[in-house]
């Protein structure tokens, strides 16, 4: 086999420990795990491995320390932040878990999973579902992300506010470490303090540490009574109004509180099909009520009903609809899941995936703008996402009959704009979806000093030849 960037005689022996299925060479097969999602990132990389089992993950891991070559590694590869992509250099050999899928056991006493990194999201739902419980992480890339992606970016969704982020759904893990040695924490202990948590320091590390390769997962009991509520509100202290409201009267009972503003539902009314406003008439905030309870008889329509009764009596709500069948919640759900896409086809925008506490959220969102339209007159902000647990997508479409690329060359002054606001409110520059490689460079100014300097210690005590996944989180 020709040896390209690899160094020399690495290709015959990797072909060698993952056989012919488990290694891509071949420029057309490599191609789709060389760009994101998001289309910022074009890399090159001289193979593409698929081991099947974590012992040739190790078994490639051990090769390339010996040998010095870099490791991208990749789930879905649906990364927002260019996390799952290798870098120019077309040295990196990428690793893609997409074979080690399997679910290796459910356990309904203990209420866990035990999956393979690569299991897709979706999957792992299913799969707890047809045992009869629930595995609640939820998010919009939830049928392409695998469970190894949203471990290692500790992913968030749209459930936090009830079920925590991915790392609150973890209890064990299994990973292949820098040095090709396997590490089996696959333990399924509600309490177990038995010195420094080595799973937590993997998930989040978005691959930097070591390739996660399987993990055991908490479930919950499936819900058996749940109602979805679709309300627009009169402005943004009415969101959250609004969901101190539903959180007062039953805070268990909230499964998923999202904000949507006018010219996000607009956008997606407008791109996707089969998307429709499901109100007379338009308005400039929404929010989708998602509640969900295991009790048959949690009576949670007559909660949604009372609850925007209330909310419309003391104007916060304007107008409103609970979904009167699953396929109407699901419809319902859509106008919020396609914001992505829908602002993906207007046009080029910039993704500001902030977080700062949920009392903060309606100031955060009106000075970020005012800020925004101040820096690029004509520019539309689409602020939307997780309000129940602070997480908004400070998004900002490019001004109508803009050359998308000269927006896109803002970029940057549009992500400092909203850090500089968000900084001052006490939030983070990345609530979910990680620093990957688009955010290196701000983690110095927001963890330097003490912070970063551990990370980096950890860093160069795990992997201290900087071969997994070089150029991700750390500047
Ligand atoms: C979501 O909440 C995702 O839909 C994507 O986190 C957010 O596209 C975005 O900015
Ligand atoms: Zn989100």
């Amino acid at each position: 086999m020709p040896d390209t960037n690899a160094p020399s005689g690495l290709l015959d022996r990797l072909s060698a420990i993952l056989g012919p299925r488990g290694l891509l060479t071949e420029p057309g097969d490599i191609a789709p795990h060389l760009s994101d999602w998001r289309g910022l990132y074009q890399g090159a990389a001289f193979a593409v491995a698929r081991p099947a089992s974590t012992e040739e993950v190790a078994a490639v891991v051990k090769l390339c320390a010996e040998t010095g070559t870099p490791i991208t590694v990749q789930g879905g590869n649906t990364s927002m932040v260019g996390g799952a992509v290798p870098d120019e250099s077309g040295r990196h050999l990428v690793l893609s878990l997409a074979r080690l899928n399997r679910v290796r056991a459910i356990d309904t006493m203990d209420m866990t999973m035990t999956v393979e990194a690569g299991l897709v999201l979706k999957a792992a739902q299913d799969a707890a579902e047809e045992a009869g419980c629930l595995f609640p992480l939820s998010l919009g890339a939830e049928g392409t992300a695998t469970i190894g992606g949203v471990l290692s970016t500790n992913a968030g969704g749209n459930t936090t506010v009830r079920y925590g982020n991915a790392r609150d759904l973890m209890l064990g893990l299994e990973a292949v470490l820098p040095d090709g040695s396997i590490w089996n924490g696959l333990r399924r202990l509600r309490k177990d303090n038995t010195g420094y948590a080595l799973r937590h320091l993997l998930v989040g590390a978005e691959g930097t540490l070591g390739i996660v390769t399987a993990a055991v997962l908490r479930l919950f009991p499936r819900p058996r009574d749940t109602a979805l509520a679709f309300i627009a509100v009169a402005d943004e202290e009415a969101a959250l109004g609004l969901f101190r409201r539903f959180r007062d009267r039953d805070e268990s009972a909230v499964r998923a509180f999202e904000y949507m503003s006018g010219i996000g539902v607009d956008l997606a009314v407008k791109h996707i099909e089969g998307v429709t406003l499901p109100l007379e008439t338009r308005a400039d905030h929404y929010v989708l009520v998602d509640l969900a309870s295991s009790r048959p008889d949690a009576g949670l329509r007559g909660l949604a009903e009372d609850v925007f009764g209330e909310a419309l009596e003391a104007g916060e709500a304007t107008d409103g609809v609970i979904a009167e069948s699953e396929a109407q919640a699901k419809k319902l759900w859509r106008i919020r899941e396609e914001h992505p896409e829908a602002q993906k086809r207007e046009g080029a925008s910039v993704k500001n995936d902030v977080s700062v506490p949920v009392s903060k959220v309606p100031e955060m969102i009106r000075r970020c703008s005012a800020a925004l339209v101040e820096l690029i007159p004509g520019s539309r902000p689409v602020p939307f996402g997780h309000i129940g647990d602070g997480n908004i997508h400070m998004n900002l479409e490019q001004p109508e009959g803009m050359d998308p690329a000269a927006f896109l060359a803002r970029s940057h002054d549009i992500m400092d704009c909203v850090n500089a606001i968000v900084r001052d409110l006490d939030g983070s520059f990345s609530a979910e979806h990680g620093i990957g490689r688009l955010k290196t460079d701000m983690m110095e100014e927001w963890r330097g000093g003490a912070e970063l300097a551990a990370m980096r210690a950890i860093k160069a005590a795990l992997d201290p030849k900087g071969l997994m996944n070089p150029g991700k989180v750390l500047p």
